[in-house]
Order: structure tokens, then C-alpha cells, then sequence
């Protein structure tokens, strides 16, 4: 097992489309591993594989207290959404960063679990949030960029002042 580097915003490589994966084999199985081992040590509650710089349709999530059921989803796909939930929003890719948003408070989920084989889920709350969460990643797209500009440009400003301090 190996934890992964995540990718930090504005890190260009967040913007990449992630591809469907075509054959859930070994190496897949590997990759879901060292993402979970790297979502569970920064911590999180989901992880998309784009953030690890793998651009292939995969997202673990473990919503659970005790952190002990890692769920994968390859290739997912939002059947429905319903509901709204209000939420405070969070990335590991933009830390220290909470910003509200609303996303759907229900969603039904398809996906091919670390098996190959398809399944459904349905989920809600905070598990459904993080589920859109993670699809807007293999589509290129960071939370924050779900907020105005104005607050978009104050991210950026407080991200670049860190870093001139860390500096
Ligand atoms: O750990 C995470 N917490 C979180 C909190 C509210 C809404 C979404 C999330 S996902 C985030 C992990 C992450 O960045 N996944 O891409
Ligand atoms: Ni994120």
C-alpha cells in the first residue's frame, strides 16, 4: 500500500476530464487501495482518483463513524437527485477552505464496484453530497467553482497569501 500525493488547487490538473475505465483488473484494485489508504490519513470522507493525478472514472467514499466501510464506485453514474441539502462544503484539494453550497440532499448511483460488477446505492446527507463531490472531480470541476467569482477570487487571494507565507 502507498499513500498518494493530492493535487492542490489551482493545480491545472484538477481541470482534466477523468476517462471511464474499461477493465477493472489488478492494477484498478491497487489504485482503489492506495486511495482509500490516503483518503483515511488526510483525513476525508471521499476521494476522486483525479486528485491523485489518475485521470480514469474512480471514487472511494467512507462516510461511516468508524471509518471502516470504504465503498468504490468505477464509472459512476447518477440515476436520480432529489431533495436539497444545505451543506458546508470542504476539499482536500483546497484545504482550510469551508465554503456553503447546495447540492442534492438524495441521490441514486450506479457504479462498478471493485468486484467489476455493477451495483446500486442510494444515498443522502452528507453521503450524497460527497458522491456529487466526487463525480464534479472526474469531470474536471473543484467545489469551489460552484461559487460566485467574487467569493472564487477570494480563495484564490487567501491560497496565494499562504503560500507567499509558507514561503
Ligand atoms: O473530506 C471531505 N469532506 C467533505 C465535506 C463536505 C462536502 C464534501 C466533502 S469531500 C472531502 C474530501 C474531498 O475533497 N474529496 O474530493
Ligand atoms: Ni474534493
Amino acid at each position: 500500500m502507498s499513500k498518494l500525493t493530492i493535487l492542490l488547487y489551482p493545480d491545472p490538473r484538477l481541470h482534466t476530464v477523468a476517462q471511464p475505465v474499461t477493465e477493472v483488473n489488478d492494477e484498478i484494485r491497487q489504485l482503489i487501495k492506495d486511495m482509500g489508504e490516503t483518503m483515511y490519513a488526510a483525513p476525508g470522507v471521499g476521494l476522486a482518483a483525479t486528485q491523485v493525478d489518475v485521470h480514469q472514472r474512480i471514487i472511494v467514499i467512507d462516510t461511516s463513524p468508524a471509518r471502516d466501510s470504504l465503498r468504490a464506485y468505477i464509472n459512476p453514474e447518477i440515476l436520480e437527485a432529489t431533495g436539497i441539502a444545505d451543506c458546508d462544503e470542504g476539499c482536500l484539494s483546497v484545504p482550510g477552505i469551508y465554503e456553503k453550497t447546495q447540492r442534492a440532499q438524495h441521490v441514486r448511483v450506479r457504479a462498478l464496484g471493485a468486484d467489476g460488477e455493477p451495483f446500486e446505492h442510494e444515498a443522502e446527507g452528507l453521503e450524497a453530497v460527497c458522491i456529487q463531490h466526487e463525480m464534479d472531480h472526474l469531470d474536471g470541476k473543484v467545489f469551489v467553482e460552484r461559487l460566485s467569482r467574487l467569493k472564487q477570487q477570494r480563495i484564490l487571494a487567501k491560497i496565494k497569501k499562504r503560500q507567499r507565507e509558507a514561503a
